[in-house]
């Protein structure tokens, strides 16, 4: 039977790259981008795009069947530190999108769902080192709060409903093909935009706030691989801890000044200083690479090259 796919949020930073590369995988007619908002002229152009806000379900239920939607990817969110300021959005947005995919599931009209969890949904009170899979959760933001209770809703409807629904909790995401929205981690993307404009940036994150970090390449495969591995091998329904690449402000800043002699950093930590303090540095993944067989491909300095090699192109900068 053929797959065909609906990714909700194809407009938002992990959809912009996802609806792409499933494109490549399943055929473009195959791969149903949707969002409130349009999308990259890319996804706009080379597939169907449904406008679409996740809260109305009747709409959702009738694009799912209008195209027999197999599986569905649901990426719309509101991340930490947008949801922070809005917190009853924050909570409808993220649990009720969650509710009306998972019952679609439920109702047997889909096979297959990924949901992204986060490291968000560790808190104060969990080791902060080389954080284990199973360990105290009592995440302390509205957005760690709802990745939390999700993980929980997808075990539950795994175990009750057979649900076949799969997740990575995702270290912050770095990537030159797309904007974050939003969230604690963006710091380490605006770097580099504002390295190669301007040379120089004042990072919203203090020097030494050292936070797990993943390049997009490896994000999109590692959710691609979890996706396709056989369902005896996912034996975590809840979400999967996925380690990245740890790093602080001040590590990356000394990458970028390789590239960018004379960059010059500064730090005026705001609101986003105590999200961050709340998360773990640095996590322990061998749950995936034991389950379905992860490994990363890029550290710090391989994604800082490949970082600036692509924005310096995209700014048409010759170096
Ligand atoms: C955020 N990038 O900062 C997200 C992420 C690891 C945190 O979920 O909100």
């Amino acid at each position: 039977m053929t797959e065909r796919i609906l990714i909700i949020g194809s407009s938002g930073q992990i959809g912009t790259e996802l609806v792409m590369k499933l494109r490549n995988m399943y055929g473009n007619d195959n791969v149903i981008a949707s969002d409130i908002r349009p999308s990259s002229e890319q996804i706009m152009q080379s597939g169907p795009f449904e406008k679409m806000d996740i809260m109305d379900e009747q709409l959702l239920r009738s694009i799912v069947k209008k195209y027999t939607v197999t599986q569905v990817y649901l990426l719309a969110a509101l991340l930490s530190a947008t949801a922070e300021q809005n917190i009853e959005l924050g909570w409808s947005l993220n649990m009720r999108s969650h509710s009306h995919v998972l019952d679609l599931a439920k109702d047997g009209l889909i096979k297959k769902i990924f949901w992204p969890s986060s490291i968000a949904v560790f808190g104060p009170t969990t080791p902060m080192e080389n954080t284990p899979q199973y360990t105290v959760m009592e995440p302390n933001t509205v957005y760690g709060i709802t990745k939390q209770a999700g993980e929980r809703w997808n075990e539950y409807y795994f175990n009750k409903f057979g649900v076949d629904v799969r997740s990575i909790r995702y270290p912050g995401l770095i990537g030159w093909k797309s904007s974050p929205g939003g969230g604690t981690t963006d710091y380490a993307v605006d770097i580099f935009h504002q390295a190669i404009q301007h040379g120089k940036y004042e990072s919203f994150l203090s020097k030494n706030t050292g936070l797990p970090m993943m390049y997009m390449p490896d994000a999109i495969r590692a959710t691609i691989e979890l996706m396709e591995a056989p369902a005896e091998q996912v034996k975590i329904r809840s979400s999967y801890n996925l380690a990245g690449v740890s790093f602080t402000p001040k590590q990356i800043a000394e990458k970028v000044s390789k590239h960018i002699p004379n960059f010059e950093m500064s730090y005026k930590p705001d609101f986003r200083q105590e999200i961050a303090d709340s998360w773990p540095s640095s996590i322990n993944d061998t749950h995936a690479q034991n389950d379905w067989g992860w490994k990363l491909e890029y550290d710090l300095e391989k994604m800082t090259s490949d970082m600036m090699k692509n924005l310096k192109e995209q700014y048409k900068i010759t170096a």
